[in-house]
């Protein structure tokens, strides 16, 4: 696999002040953010110093690292750059990335790195928060500042809190969108707050959070409750963890939370409640066709109501919006304009799948490879939320930074499953692995080996550059393995941090459909991958998807909740999903893609 150099900037051919070089700083940075996360993992003191020392070093290089390798040149000798970090630099100047700190991101819980780019807080202070309070992200230190908790840590003095609160609020830039769990962190407590005021008899939540997008732009809450009574907003805006009012009036307001979040809240008659959660749940372009035909039918929609000639038709339930105008109600999830408002004009809305229709998940993690609970936790959780099977498909041993399994730690697991499997009342672990789909599209594990697993979970966590072509056909050429079942996280993004690599993915769900094979929506909330438009492309091929957590712990079985939500806003249905399958059912399925 011919490797890509990243594309070097002209060479200067004028006498400048020497600049420094832009690929150097890219070098520093990796390893700062090494030294950052060693520090948080409470590594050894001296190996943090020498990849901060190294960072300096680098950062203060005028020579071009990435010019030297590029051509051939040995790196000069440098003080406190030795063998081990000058292959590191080689490594980042090739790839753009580094395995070291790609494993120290997945070891450290998710927020945590996030916090460390606050001002005021250095490794130790995230430790601190992490260890004694349970903080792992912006939103639980959001809660810890608000509810005073952080005070109570040594170090934390009045001037630090406010700084923290001060960049917790400037974070919320017009630009900055939330993961749906963070999203949830904010919005749960404040409805729940809401709910409880004496006047407000119901609050909810509309806008894309309500549709379930995969990221949450603000917060859109309706309060229903007398708007001629302006006690109503005084007291919704007495919520402790409101940073700043920007606009607020007896019906309307608009604020920020110390979250960073953004709220618009409004107070809504009874009668008009229907209409305005219609209208503030959106999406934008659903709402105006919706209003298009209701002017066709000679009408008038807006967020008060549906009228004729002035009178109310409709206004006090949503569905009696859609229900007036000729249709059924239309799930949320489905409300982008997207065939929605014809299908349910024609009786064609999907039945949308729903949690419950799940039978099992087939992609976890134990303690075997980079998961925190044992094989026999996993299986009792599962067998608790009465699954009729759960495959274990740990890391191969490529993905080394995961702890990945050579062939005698496989087996030793294949044993161990048996050995539970004639323990276990209802449910069936099936046998699987997720293998690393090397550079060339060969899978990171003998056929004698894969011969032996019920699935094989295949997946891309490594070269990540190559041109679409290539790794289309990478991907194409792993699927060809008679015993690849299912392409994990497909096309690789994780939101908030870089978009899926390059890829056809039309051509992937071809291949999939020709070679009988599945595609995974990851249900992680970073990846959500396949989106859900790709779910409803897989859908159209008849390409089934398997809704899967990804757990690395038993409580991560609860995310499949945020698979559930993209499987509906791709339209699926029980029966698009692999996993809605019985056990028997799946093992004809598995049985056949050989
Ligand atoms: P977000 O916040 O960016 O994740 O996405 P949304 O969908 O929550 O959008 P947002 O908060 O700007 O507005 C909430 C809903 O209000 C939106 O989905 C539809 C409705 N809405 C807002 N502005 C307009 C508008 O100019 N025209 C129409 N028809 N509806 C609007
Ligand atoms: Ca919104
Ligand atoms: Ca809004």
């Amino acid at each position: 696999m011919p490797r890509h150099p990243p594309a070097l900037s002209p060479p200067v051919a004028t006498a400048r002040p020497p600049a420094m070089a832009v690929d150097n700083l890219r070098i520093a940075q990796v390893f700062e953010e090494i030294a950052d996360l060693l520090e948080l993992e409470g590594a050894n003191p001296f190996r943090i110093r020498a990849y901060r020392n190294a960072a300096r070093t680098v950062r203060n290089q005028q020579l071009s690292f990435a010019e030297r390798i590029a051509s051939g040149i040995a790196l000069p000798k440098l003080p406190g750059i030795g063998h081990d970090l000058s292959e590191k630099i080689d490594e980042i100047v090739r790839t753009g990335d580094c395995a070291l700190l790609q494993r120290l991101q997945r070891e450290v819980p998710g927020g945590l790195s996030e916090l460390l780019h606050l001002p005021g807080i250095g490794p130790k202070r995230v430790r601190q928060l992490y260890q004694e309070l349970g903080v792992e992200s912006l939103a639980t230190l959001q809660k810890a500042l608000t509810d005073g908790r952080v005070r109570q840590l040594s170090g934390f003095g009045p001037r630090l809190i406010e700084r923290l609160q001060h960049a917790m609020g400037a974070k919320a830039s017009t630009e900055r969108r939330y993961l749906l769990p963070q999203a949830a962190a904010q919005a749960e407590p404040l409805l729940d707050y809401l709910r409880g005021l004496a006047k407000v008899e119901t609050a909810v939540i509309a806008g894309s959070y309500r549709r379930r997008r995969d990221t949450v732009g603000d917060l859109d809450i309706l309060l229903r409750a007398d708007p001629q009574d302006s006690r109503v907003m005084a007291s919704a805006l007495r919520y402790p963890s409101i940073e700043r009012v920007m606009a607020a009036g007896p019906t309307r307001a608009s604020l920020r939370l110390y979250g960073g979040m953004q709220v618009d809240l409004r107070v809504v008659a009874a009668a008009s409640f229907g209409a305005a959660l219609q209208y503030f749940t959106g999406s934008k372009a659903h709402g105006i066709a919706l209003r298009r035909r209701a002017r066709a039918q000679g009408c008038k929609l807006n967020e008060y109501g549906l009228y004729r000639n002035g009178k109310q038709l409709a206004g006090r339930q949503e569905a009696d919006i859609y229900q007036a105008l000729g249709l059924p109600w239309i799930p949320p999830e489905l409300r982008e304009d997207s065939g929605e408002i014809a299908a349910a004009e024609h009786g064609k809305l999907p039945r949308l799948i729903e949690l419950d229709d799940l039978r099992g998940d087939l992609h976890c993690h134990t303690r075997a490879s980079d998961g925190h609970n044992s094989l026999r936790e996993m299986a009792m959780a599962a067998q608790q939320r009465g699954w009729q099977y759960l495959a274990i498909t740990e890391h191969s041993r490529r993905l080394s930074i995961a702890h990945g399994l050579d062939a005698d730690r496989l087996l030793r697991q294949l044993d161990e499953i048996d050995r539970l499997n004639d323990e276990l009342q209802s449910l069936t672990l099936l046998k699987g692995i997720e293998v690393d789909i090397l550079a060339d599209g060969t899978l990171d594990m003998p056929d004698t080996l894969l011969a032996r697993l019920d699935i094989v979970v295949g997946a891309v966590h490594s070269h990540f550059n190559l041109p679409v072509q290539q790794q289309t056909q990478r991907i194409r050429r792993a699927m060809d393995s008679r015993y690849f079942t299912i392409l994990a996280h497909p096309t690789g993004r994780l939101l908030q941090e870089r978009e899926g690599y390059p890829l056809d993915i039309e051509a992937i769900i071809e291949h999939a459909q020709q070679r009988g094979c599945f595609l995974e929506l990851n249900a992680q909330p970073q990846r959500l991958d396949l989106n859900d438009h790709y779910c409803r492309q897989a859908k159209a091929q008849g390409v089934l998807v398997s809704i899967a957590s990804d757990a690395h712990r038993t409580t991560d079985f609860d995310l499949l909740g945020y698979g559930i939500d993209q499987a509906r806003r791709g339209w699926l249905e029980a029966g698009d999903a692999l996993n809605s399958r019985t056990l028997a059912q799946l093992q004809q399925l598995l049985h056949q893609s050989r």
